[in-house]
């Protein structure tokens, strides 16, 4: 049986302005947050926020090349920057969820995630099991990491989303993003680009094979990574619905499992 968990991503280019290094998107961030606040005031659903890095983590974390691991001292100080980043953008989406009435918690993933060559290995699930429990909505980020082969490494909002969906048996997974789900071919650069409504595992193996890169500044390889990403939880049985999170109540919706444009994933 599933449980009543909801694990969302939501994407850094929906609650920050990608363009502009550390520049957030305040409007979106109140927006979202009083969406999920109205979800979660519906009663029995349990919510793990995870969001991206944006233009916080993602141009540090470019500059020094923290994604490809160790390779001389300059990079300490980019990773500990990243991290930095990533805690003042996670500030200010707690705030934002407070307001809202909302008990969030920030967990940092770097204190209790490790990867090897970038992908987890070592993951306390305590903490977050407990503040589950405890009904606090935690609310985690893609992060700057130490990874246990490389020394450190840049650990994806999406990798962290799919494997909690997966190894807690989340009932679905949103991924708010800023298009209205997965295309045929890049919307932002072909007009003509179709909506998939409906996408199966075999779909999303074949969409890697030539689906085209994110931006260069995306460290963690924008819709190629994230579509690579759903693969796993959508062959577990995780229901796996990519939304369009720029546009008003679309979330909300999504969390309430009422009708909302997007792409479905299904086995
Ligand atoms: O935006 C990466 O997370 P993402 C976060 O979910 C950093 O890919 C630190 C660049």
């Amino acid at each position: 049986m599933k449980s009543n968990l909801i694990v969302l991503k939501l994407g850094g280019s929906v609650l920050t302005f990608k363009e502009k290094p550390m520049s957030p998107n305040f409007e979106s961030i109140r927006r979202l947050s009083n969406e999920l606040a109205r979800a979660l005031s519906m009663g029995s659903k349990k919510i793990i926020l995870i969001h991206g890095g944006g233009s916080f983590g993602h141009p540090i974390a470019c500059h020094y090349k923290i994604a490809e691991g160790f390779i001389e001292n300059d990079q300490l100080f980019g990773f500990a920057e990243t991290h930095a980043a990533m805690l003042s953008l996670n500030r200010l989406i707690l705030q934002g969820l407070l307001d809202s009435g909302v008990p969030a918690l920030g967990m940092a993933p770097s204190s209790f995630i490790m990867t090897k060559k970038g992908r987890i290995h070592l993951f306390n699930y305590r903490p977050l099991l407990k503040a589950l429990e405890m009904r606090l909505t935690p609310v985690l980020y893609g992060d700057a990491v130490l990874d246990v082969h490389q020394g450190f490494s840049i650990l994806s909002g999406d990798q962290i989303a799919a494997h909690i969906a997966v190894k807690f048996g989340a009932e679905k997974m949103i991924m708010g993003v800023d298009v209205d789900g997965l295309y045929d071919s890049d919307p932002k650069l072909n007009s003509a680009a179709q909506l998939i409504i409906h996408a199966t595992v075999k779909d999303l193996k074949r969409m890697c094979k030539t689906s085209v890169r994110g931006s260069s500044l995306d460290v963690t390889g924008g819709m190629m990574g994230k579509i690579r990403e759903l693969i796993e939880p959508a062959n577990r049985g995780v229901q796996i619905l990519i939304v369009n999170a720029s546009k008003q109540g679309n979330i909300e919706k999504a969390l309430k499992g009422e009708e909302v444009i997007g792409t479905k994933i299904t086995t």
